[in-house]
């Protein structure tokens, strides 16, 4: 297997320097459980340092992000999109070793990240508050202010990514950030953070602590000189997080993944639903929050659509990330085997593996690998289709009619995104409006990689919005300004 093309800090980026910690952890490739690096293991002492530091340069006090303009700041986000470009080789083949997903769509995050550099490049100088009509003497405006100092606690399956929808967004807004990357995969944001003080970001405006959850990632969100906290994760570390936050009032942006379904209706382009099938369950192994891991299909079409979906998931394989397989490694022997051990009880259960794709004969042999699954005859109910699995499996429910196919899928805690296949004008716009989710795609399910698009959920799915640019104005307060002039 081939060797990291860059050498990742080691450290912990506190203002402008890489500070080394007394632990390290390792970091295996998922694809193989081979060591690849060592990362920093922050304790208190580098939380409280690295908060002081964005603090400092809030304020002013450090560096001079505080002195930025507007326009300023934009400068900077798209003279770091570009430094992202020239480096994306590096970062692309970091994110690939590091989480195990296919090579090119490890290319495809970078190539994201850029993206939310420039998107809010040219958004910062386009935020502004409103004036307000009231009484004569009166001038009332709103102002968008940054929060000042934005921890992101931020997870493995899109490190890069998340990294630029969190990272690009507040710094654009003026604020300053902690970050903590997920322990199990941080390369590629160690490369990004590196570049940044490379591209002459001011010290202090971006820190990033490494480290564990429990540690790290607790004491960060109970941090008392944090303003705000977006985190994307799972709902029980969310909630814990929540929690911690509540004691100081520092608001919460919560990005806690789902289990979205998607609609499939007798009259809908069938090769074009079933192709964004297949892509919405196995992209990145199905370790995607926005994963379309349920199908309800028209009982009309039921048989034709499983056994159309039987050959696409036998054709798929899955290999090390660096061979550009369909799918990759699951990110850790903890996920995998929780997945086999979900996929083993539903069939104990008398839920019925319907097709299976198989692992590549090059495929190294101690991988995290998890094939993907097609599962069927799913009891109403079941956990397979009320829970996250995080994992290539895909379970098909058969529904009656419009009112039927609302129900089945409103019939979760989650709700986060829904595809909708249907050429019925009129009942696009009823699903729309019927499902209880943060996104709804009429016949695609791709849009929701688009950077320019809000995003975020109901329920267990969390709240706020990030992407897009609701996702700038989730990183300002508004204050309200009225000046009686008499
Ligand atoms: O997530 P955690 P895990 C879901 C998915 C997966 C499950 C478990 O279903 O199977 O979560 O994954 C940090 N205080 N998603 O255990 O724990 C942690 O270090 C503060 C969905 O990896 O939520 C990491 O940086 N922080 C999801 C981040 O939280 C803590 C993406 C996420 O880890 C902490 C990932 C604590 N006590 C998993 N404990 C999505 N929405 O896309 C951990 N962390």
């Amino acid at each position: 297997m081939s060797e990291l093309p860059v050498t990742p800090q080691s450290g912990a980026l506190i203002g402008d320097r890489w500070r080394e910690t007394a632990e390290t952890l390792e970091v295996l490739r998922p694809s193989s459980g081979q060591v690849i690096a060592r990362i920093a293991r922050c304790s208190g002492e580098e939380i409280d340092a690295a908060v002081a530091a964005a603090r400092a340069a809030f304020s002013g006090e450090l560096g001079n992000w505080s002195r930025f303009s507007a326009r300023c700041r934009g400068e900077w986000l798209y003279a770091f999109a570009d430094a992202i470009d020239a480096d994306a080789d590096n970062l692309a083949a970091l994110e690939c070793a590091d989480t195990g997903k296919p090579i090119s769509q490890a290319r495809g995050d970078i190539a994201a990240c850029a993206r939310y550099f420039r998107f809010y490049a040219g958004a910062a100088d386009k935020l502004h508050g409103e004036t307000i009509p009231y009484e004569s003497e009166y001038a009332v405006m709103t102002l968008r202010e940054p929060w000042g100092v934005c921890a992101q606690i931020i997870p493995w399956n899109y490190p890069a990514q998340i990294f630029g929808r969190c990272v690009a967004a507040a710094l654009a807004a003026g604020n300053t950030c902690v970050l903590k990357p997920a322990e199990d995969a941080c390369l590629s944001v160690l490369r990004l953070a590196e570049l940044a003080v490379r591209s002459g970001l001011p010290e202090g405006a971006l820190n990033v602590v490494p480290g564990l959850g429990r540690e790290a990632g607790a004491l960060l969100a109970a941090h008392s000189d944090i303003d705000h906290l977006s985190f994307t994760g799972s709902p029980q570390t969310g909630t814990l997080v929540a929690q911690s936050c509540a004691e100081h009032h520092v608001p919460v942006t919560m990005e806690l993944g789902g289990k979205s379904p998607q609609l499939v209706f007798a009259d809908a382009d069938m090769d074009a639903a079933l192709d964004a099938v297949v892509r919405g369950i196995i992209q990145n192994a199905g370790q995607t929050c926005s994963a379309g891991s349920r199908l309800l299909v028209e009982a009309s079409v039921y048989s034709t659509v499983v056994e159309r979906l039987q050959q696409r998931f036998e054709a798929l394989r899955c290999d090390a990330g660096e061979r550009d397989p369909d799918c990759g490694a699951l990110i850790n022997a903890r996920q995998r085997d929780k997945v086999k051990a979900l996929i083993d009880a539903a069939v104990a259960d008398g839920i019925e593996v319907a097709a299976r794709g198989q692992l590549a004969e090059s495929a190294p042999e101690d991988g995290c690998f998890v094939v993907p699954h097609l599962l069927t005859q799913i009891p109403e109910g079941h956990v397979v289709s009320r829970e996250e699995l995080f994992g290539p499996v895909l379970a098909v429910q058969s529904f009656a009619d419009e009112a039927d196919a609302i129900r089945l899928a409103n019939a979760t805690d989650f709700g986060l995104c829904a595809g909708v296949w249907t050429r019925d004008g009129g009942r696009q716009l009823r699903l729309a409006r019927a499902i209880r989710s943060g996104q709804v795609f009429v016949n695609n399910y791709g849009a929701a990689g688009g950077v320019e698009l809000p995003f975020g959920g109901v329920g267990r799915s969390g709240h706020g919005r990030e992407k897009g640019f609701e996702g700038l104005k989730s990183y300002t307060r508004l204050k309200t300004v009225a000046i009686r002039h008499g």
